[in-house]
């Protein structure tokens, strides 16, 4: 009869004709399948518990982000002044963040009590810091970094100079820089002489071989390049003559100021 329809069952048990028989004998069977089942869920039950993510919390390095989330503690180093206010102040304002202006006034307390330990850092100390000569260069980037010009650079004067020399200052930062070393009076133009002399002092530091009719020749060519009116360089000309020659700004950037940072 359903031979073709228990055709599996009867594979298992007993031949086709004792129709009647297996049905007994079947009952008996799936009890001791039951049993194996059953003691299988009662090891899987305790495991649901999430215990296992429990111990994985407290391997992760919690401890070490609660410093860095509490600047309170490491702006101590920094004296009342460079506190809040100023501080939220240099880190909008230059390309540093809290940590690296932190960093940076560690590196301003060495520079500034080298000569006088006053917190001030005089043209001495700024000499000695960068190993640079007496002469017109030196000169140039001291009354730059000290910008309201009481022959000291403070912090705040500090840190917004190296700002520019970062290797996050734009182009248009550095050209700014770069112009006003040579731009002496600040008029606004670069005049040949001062090109001539600012030339003379790079060549000075650098021990460059290049000789006066060279460094003439130099200035002249720059100029002519530059092709200004009125015989002076603003800086609308100066920056189309960085834009041709990008190297004129590759010291504008300090590789060991950004190592420094990392
Ligand atoms: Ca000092
Ligand atoms: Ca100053
Ligand atoms: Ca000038």
């Amino acid at each position: 009869m359903g031979c073709g329809q228990s055709s599996g069952k009867a594979a298992d048990t007993a031949p086709a004709k004792e129709v009647e028989a297996p049905p007994q004998e079947k009952p008996p069977e799936p009890k001791p399948k039951e049993p194996e089942p059953a003691p299988a869920p009662p090891p899987e039950k305790p495991k649901e518990p999430e215990k296992p993510k429990e111990p994985e919390k407290p391997k992760a390095p919690e401890p070490e982000k609660p410093p860095a989330k509490a600047p309170p503690v490491k702006s101590q180093a920094l004296p009342d002044r460079v506190q809040t206010d100023e501080l939220s102040n240099i880190c909008q304002t230059t390309h540093f963040d809290r940590s690296q202006v932190e960093k940076l006034y560690e590196i301003f307390k060495v520079i500034s009590s080298s000569g006088s330990d006053d917190g001030l850092i005089d043209k001495e100390e700024f000499q000695q810091a960068l190993g640079l000569k007496k002469n017109l260069f030196l000169d140039r980037m001291f009354q730059i970094f000290d910008d309201n010009g009481d022959a000291n650079i403070n912090f705040h004067e500090f840190i917004v100079g190296l700002s520019i020399f970062s290797n996050r200052a734009s182009v248009e930062e550095k050209t700014r820089f770069s112009f006003k070393m040579y731009d002496f009076d600040g008029d606004g133009y670069i005049s040949k002489d001062e090109l001539r002399r600012m030339l003379q002092a790079t060549i000075d530091e650098n021990k460059l071989n290049i000789t006066i009719e060279q460094g003439d020749a130099l200035v002249e060519a720059t100029f002519a390049e530059a092709a200004v009116e009125n015989g002076l360089i603003n800086f609308e000309d100066y920056k189309k003559l960085v834009s041709k020659h990008p190297s004129m700004l590759s010291n504008m950037t300090i590789q060991s100021l950004n190592s420094v940072m990392t």
